[in-house]
């Protein structure tokens, strides 16, 4: 176990308590043994000021309570994040990873980093799986400087917890002149099970969108003086844009929702920034007043201030702040779905809190969208000041702005192709692809060794999203010519679009993915994968199954009825159960005698599109002389989203349905529904319910066979 817990401690470069051994240095890693070798032969010492620097890493499942309430988590030396891992250029890192964990496997992969496949941490793919009760060793040489960090790549473990920071300084001396430095992580914390998470965000629960307060309703877009635009978005069918997919118990800087870190008046701070949330971007900024921008993704740029920085999941920034006097001064990172911030108060005395940001205008996202990104592609001809001056409430990320320190152009004469990758999704079914294919039906894109890959980056969805790529860094082209920006994450915005090209000077299969982790989970992912490995080449993924069914349902149970359906769910396909029973005394004279009518249906449905869905199966009634039926029918959306349905059915009948919701408020909703059967004839029904959290909503409903009551629903 090493002894690197201690997270909120400062270390000192030169006092850190890592075991460091010198070594001979080798720029070239796999040719160290040969070096090695070489030296002892012939006796000669060779000279270094590389070191071997080890740490052990313990992941491990225990109590803690992150947002206030004891949880099980996953933790790292037993802290959350993991420990600061600080290397200099020409070190050689070897990290031992110890999986204490009881039943699970686990991974870490080193984000940011340019190292050999097998060393990048992705289960399967490129390192084999850490088993539980095994240690598995990372070895690889520094070869850059800057600010990365590590988590776990498998699952959805980085949520519960394992994730952590890493500084490389350059070989000598510093990156940046401050009188000292803090390392910031930023992370999203809930309390629940990030399985739980993801089965709610597949069956489309309005729950999270109503607890971060963002939930879209009539009475909601009078309040806005938006109702022409909430009208136009229902009958275009759009889903109703949300910033975010999850809601949150807490937000955090270093494990903690709040927090001070030492410094003094008049100094200036180094601050090394990541995002290390699982699904939350977030805008950073500081009391003392504009950051200015050093670098990004590690490798350093030309200095800029921006006001506010936006980061998306998987990006570092090392910004510098100066105390302008004595105080406690807040820096803050603010979810950017507004629902809460994470604060670090840097130094002692009267707290200055940094700017609030204002919540978003939910209702005319597509105009504050539209004028950050005005903003954003202006700011690259601006000055320093202008640029400052001109920055939207609401930036985009400043990277029009970056500019490298020297050039990155690659040269000599590589061939260079150009692909367009399409971000697509489906936000209500939460589907999330790259060209409308989830990694599960398309995982690799082709590379030939020594190629320029030229990757747009096109945005067809409504959220943002964080693409990383590993191995690779890439040059992010907005209008920076030679001296573009290197990174390995790039923020593609709503409905907008990005190009990078990248060296393809690897070997072997890289992945490269939405680093929102339950988009990757969800399947917006490929691997890179050289072709050098052969036609044969298959990319190992692993044993999971990449699209795994959920089982997901929701009863009411009312005085008169239950009406219902559970489903096994995955990307595109159902198995449902659906059921309308009445259990009052009405009863109509096709009832045949019995006292309740029910009707259940037995179906497999096939999601085609947001608005389609043909399904087929049986249905078993006691309506109409008891007969049971085949079935078979379609789900169709019409505009103002009215849920249309068209079935026939082995006896001959026919059935038309349509039925609407109308969202009142954040919790009440209204929904009416009517049908006619060639058999049954017409059928009615509406009511009103109302959201009282995850699991229950009350329900009050009048149905035309069973009459009027109400109960509760149950989501489960
Ligand atoms: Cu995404």
């Amino acid at each position: 176990m090493n002894q690197h817990s201690n997270k909120y401690e400062q270390t000192n470069y030169n006092q850190s308590r890592r075991k460091v051994r010198p070594m001979h240095n080798s720029m070239n890693f796999r040719n160290l043994g040969m070096y090695c070798l070489v030296a002892a032969f012939l006796a000669l010492p060779v000279l270094s000021n590389g070191a071997a620097v080890e740490y052990d890493l313990s992941i491990a499942e225990q109590r803690m309570a992150p947002a206030g309430k004891p949880v099980r988590v996953l933790s790292i030396n037993d802290g959350i994040p993991g420990p600061t891992l600080r290397f200099r250029v020409g070190d050689s890192a070897r990290i031992r990873v110890h999986n204490r964990l009881a039943r699970e496997s686990t991974s870490i992969h080193w984000h940011g980093l340019l190292l050999p496949n097998a060393q990048d941490g992705v289960p399967y793919l490129t390192t084999p799986p850490i088993q539980p009760g095994t240690t598995h060793t990372f070895e690889f040489p520094l070869t850059h400087p800057g600010t990365y960090w590590y988590h776990s790549h498998t699952g959805l473990q980085e949520q519960r917890g394992v994730y952590g920071s890493i500084v490389v300084e350059p070989e000598n001396g510093k990156a940046h002149q401050a009188d000292r430095e803090h390392v910031l992580v930023l992370s999203d914390w809930t309390n629940e099970n990030p399985d739980e998470v993801m089965r709610n965000l597949m069956r489309g629960s309005e729950y999270y969108a109503v607890r971060k307060g963002n939930m879209q309703s009539i009475a909601g877009a009078i309040r806005a003086g938006a109702l022409s635009e909430y009208l136009d978005r229902e009958k275009a069918r759009l889903p109703s844009m949300d910033i975010s997919d999850v809601a949150y118990d807490a937000f955090l800087i270093n494990g903690k929702p709040r927090s001070a870190l030492p410094a003094r008046p008049g100094e200036t701070v180094l601050l090394r920034i990541i995002n290390a949330g699982a699904s939350s971007y977030f805008y950073l900024q500081s009391a003392t007043g504009p950051l200015t921008i050093v670098a990004a993704d590690g490798p350093s740029v030309k200095p800029i201030r921006v006001n506010r920085l936006f980061l998306g999941m998987g990006e570092t920034y090392d910004v510098l702040v100066t105390l302008p006097s004595a105080g406690a001064w807040e820096v803050r990172a603010t979810a950017q779905d507004g629902s809460s911030h994470a604060s670090v108060f840097l130094g002692e005395g009267t707290e200055k809190a940094a700017p609030d940001v204002s919540r978003p205008d939910l209702y005319r996202m597509d105009e504050t969208l539209l004028a950050a990104i005005t903003d954003a592609e202006t700011s690259g001809k601006l000055s320093d000041d202008d640029a400052l001056a001109a920055e939207s409430p609401r930036p985009l990320s400043p990277y029009r702005r970056l500019e490298a320190l020297s050039p990155t152009a690659f040269t000599g004469t590589n061939e260079t192709r150009t692909l367009t990758l399409r971000l697509t999704g489906d936000m209500q079914r939460y589907i999330w692809s790259i060209n409308g294919k989830t990694l599960k039906q398309e995982s690799t894109i082709p590379v030939k060794r020594g190629e320029v890959l030229r990757l747009e980056l096109i945005n067809d969805t409504m959220m943002h999203h964080p693409m990383h790529l590993h191995g690779h860094f890439f040059r992010l082209l907005e209008g920076k010519g030679a001296s573009a920006p290197l990174k390995h994450t790039v923020d593609v915005p709503p409905m907008g679009k990005r190009t990078i090209e990248f060296l393809a000077n690897e070997e072997q299969d890289w992945f490269f993915h939405c680093h929102l982790l339950y988009h990757m989970e969800a399947g917006m992912a490929r691997v890179f994968s050289y072709r050098e490995q052969g036609p044969d080449h298959k990319v190992n993924l692993g044993p999971h199954n990449l699209d795994p069914y959920r089982f997901m349902g929701e009863a009411s149970l009312q005085s008169h009825m239950s009406m219902g359906m559970v489903t096994l769910q995955n990307s595109r396909n159902n198995f449902n159960a659906l059921w309308d029973v009445g259990l009052g005394t009405v009863s109509k004279p096709y009832h045949d005698g019995h006292d309740h009518g029910y009707e259940a249906d037995l179906t497999y449905s096939r999601y085609v599109s947001p608005n389609f869905s043909p399904f087929a199966g049986f249905r078993f009634a006691n309506e109409n002389g008891a007969k049971n039926r085949g079935i078979v029918g379609l789900n169709y959306r019409l505009p103002y989203f009215v849920e249309s349905e068209f079935l026939v059915d082995t006896r001959g009948d026919v059935r038309l349905r349509l039925g609407k919701n109308f969202q009142i408020t954040d919790r009440l909703s209204a929904f009416a529904e009517g049908e006619y059967d060639t058999g049954t004839q017409w059928e009615w029904s509406a009511g009103v319910t109302y959201l009282l959290n995850q699991r229950f909503s009350l329900i009050a409903q009048h149905h035309s066979s069973h009459g009027t009551g109400g109960g509760i629903v149950i989501r489960f």
